[in-house]
């Protein structure tokens, strides 16, 4: 891995991708999946969203950016499942997470190359979480046409990137259906956990 990038494979056991799945279809029985849209184009994501935390993302005609309430139902985020903090800590990384971005995969949902760069602080890692289906992902450098190389993200594995690596684009290329028996109805969830504000303002 480049520097600052962490790979822990089968980092989360079989049983507890099992309570986590149960934590965050409850998260998502409070805060509803919902389809984010491109700015200024208004094109829908293929991939469904809700979070939980104190901040939560959301992209719409107006731009991408940090909230604490729901776009939809208007309510407060659910608070992020102990155990995921609890993992944040495990992997070093300082403070708590203040936003936790699930996303849905189903079909042939996908993320186009990007950055996670609408955060005040890039000072804390981001964390991320697989579930379900194995998705392949695409991780490139600090520039978007920079060589870009695909690691496959099976169920209970973790990524966590920082340093000079927190900004790297990344993606997601596709999803490899029947992969795992996880989710009932198959696909992929991905928990990103991440600082939005620097940690002085805790
Ligand atoms: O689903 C993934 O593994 C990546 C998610 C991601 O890049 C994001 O939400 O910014």
């Amino acid at each position: 891995m480049s520097d600052g990038v962490a790979y822990y494979p089968g980092r989360i056991s079989a049983t507890d991708q099992r309570s986590l799945l149960a934590e965050i279809e409850q998260v998502i029985a409070e805060a509803p999946l919902f389809v984010p849209r491109m700015p200024r184009t208004n094109q829908p994501f293929s991939v469904e969203m809700t979070n939980c935390g104190s901040l939560g993302w959301v992209a719409d005609r107006t731009g991408y950016r940090y909230q604490r309430t729901h776009p939809d139902t208007g309510e407060p985020w659910p608070p992020i499942p102990q155990r995921l903090v609890a993992l944040w800590r495990s992997l070093g990384a300082p403070g708590e997470p203040e936003a936790c971005l699930v996303n849905l995969y189903r079909g042939t949902a996908k993320l186009g190359l990007h950055q996670d760069r609408d955060e005040a602080t890039f000072d804390a890692p981001v964390v991320s979480v697989s579930l379900g289906d194995t998705g392949v992902f695409r991780i490139g450098g600090t520039t978007r046409r920079g060589p870009t190389r695909s690691l496959r993200l099976a169920s209970g594995d973790v990524i966590m990137f920082g340093g000079e690596a927190r900004l790297i684009y990344h993606g997601i290329d596709r999803i490899i259906a029947g992969s795992s028996r996880l989710l009932p109805d198959g696909g992929r969830i991905n928990l990103t956990l991440r600082r939005v504000n620097p940690l002085s303002v805790d």
